[in-house]
């Protein structure tokens, strides 16, 4: 018996020498030690023996149990602190690594353009209003002074969703709505999307205006101008200049076509207005007594005003960008130009 219990042993220290992880090493003390194990088996034949025999050969069973013991022990700490190492390596931190910034959101430049102007026409005492996109043919035309058939609807080129209703192809149905449905005094600002078949480096078929209308009495075409002088010189600088140009509109007499001086060269005369030092920002004039009329409003006691702006296009002058397929393709790099406050 004492050679076999030396010969487990033997084999016990081998297998631990030999295991080089915590599960190995957990399986040698299961197949040596544990309750069915080749030393404990062994144990059960103690029994066996004479009574002279067994106290010694219990002595030898226990000190080779004690040495796989020990043996297990001391490897298992060696391993424990190797596979503690090779974690940690593993898990390294560096925590002098700059932190990764979150992408911040910012405005789209329309937008901001939109909340300029709005704030602007709002600071003058003009109120905001929205309305429909899809208009019915009464309001976008009719109401407007352009009758069905009317040479003036080729002006616009136009999506119609049926015989009656139609995209607004501008911002003004929503002068015939506040007319119709509001008694005078009317100071009120109109951003809205508009929609029109036209596509080039200036031109998209889904742009934006904001439409202004002010009716009350003794409202004159110098009112007109005072008001757009006003809002561009808070839009671009406290110099820029503007000026009229006779131009023709069926709900509006007189009608003008309103220039700025060109905020990238101050009027001097650039690529971006063509050498002329001015560039065009919006149609205007005076509401035409035919569509008073037809809207409710006595023309002989009341008249106003009122205009209408392409958003992009104020967007383009004011930050200098060439093509208006830019706000709309959204790439992040474009976009990331508006983040803080932009050169002018
Ligand atoms: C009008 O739409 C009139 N409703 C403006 C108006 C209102 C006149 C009130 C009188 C009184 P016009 O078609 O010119 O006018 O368009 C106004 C502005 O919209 C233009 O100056 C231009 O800046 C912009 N615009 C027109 N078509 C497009 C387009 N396809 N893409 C981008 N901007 C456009």
């Amino acid at each position: 018996m004492k050679a076999q219990i030396e010969s487990i042993k033997q084999a016990a220290l081998a297998a631990v020498s030999a295991a080089s992880d915590t599960q190995a090493l957990g399986e040698v003390r299961v197949r040596y030690l544990g309750k069915s194990g080749e030393m404990t088996s062994l144990m059960k034949g103690l029994g066996a023996l004479s009574k002279e025999e067994r106290p010694e050969m219990g002595k030898v069973m226990n000190a080779a149990r004690a040495e796989i013991e020990a043996a297990l022990e001391s490897k298992t700490a060696q391993v424990a602190q190797r596979e503690k190492e090779e974690r940690l390596a593993l898990e390294k931190l560096d925590v002098t690594l700059p932190g990764r910034q979150p992408a911040r959101g910012t405005l789209h430049p329309i937008t901001r353009v939109r909340e300029d102007i709005v704030r602007v026409f709002l600071g003058m005492g003009f109120e905001v209003a929205e309305g429909p996109e899809i208009e019915s043919d009464l309001y976008n035309f009719q109401l407007l002074n352009v009758p069905k058939d009317h040479p003036a609807r080729d002006m616009q080129d136009t999506f119609y969703v049926n015989d009656s209703y139609v995209l607004r192809t501008h911002t003004s149905p929503m002068q015939a709505r506040m007319m119709t449905t509001r008694k005078p005094p009317i100071r009120v600002v109109i951003p809205g999307r508009v929609y029109r078949s036209d596509d080039d480096a200036s031109h998209s078929p889904i742009f934006h205006q904001i439409e202004g209308l002010a009716i009350d009495k003794h409202i004159t075409l110098g009112d007109l101008e005072g008001c757009l002088l006003a809002f561009a010189q808070q839009m671009f600088t406290k110099d820029t200049e503007i000026r009229l140009r006779p131009s023709y509109f069926p709900f509006t007499e007189p009608s003008v076509e309103v220039d700025v001086t060109c905020a990238i060269c101050g009027g001097k005369g650039c690529r971006v207005c063509k050498g002329t030092g001015w560039v065009e920002i919006l149609g205007a004039g005076v509401v035409n007594p035919a569509v008073l009329e037809m809207c409710g409003i006595d023309s002989t006691e009341y008249g106003g005003f009122a205009f209408g702006l392409g958003l992009e296009r104020i967007a383009m002058i004011k930050y200098g960008i060439p093509n208006i397929k830019l706000f709309y393709e959204n790439d992040v790099r474009f976009l990331k130009q508006f983040n803080g406050e932009v050169e002018k």
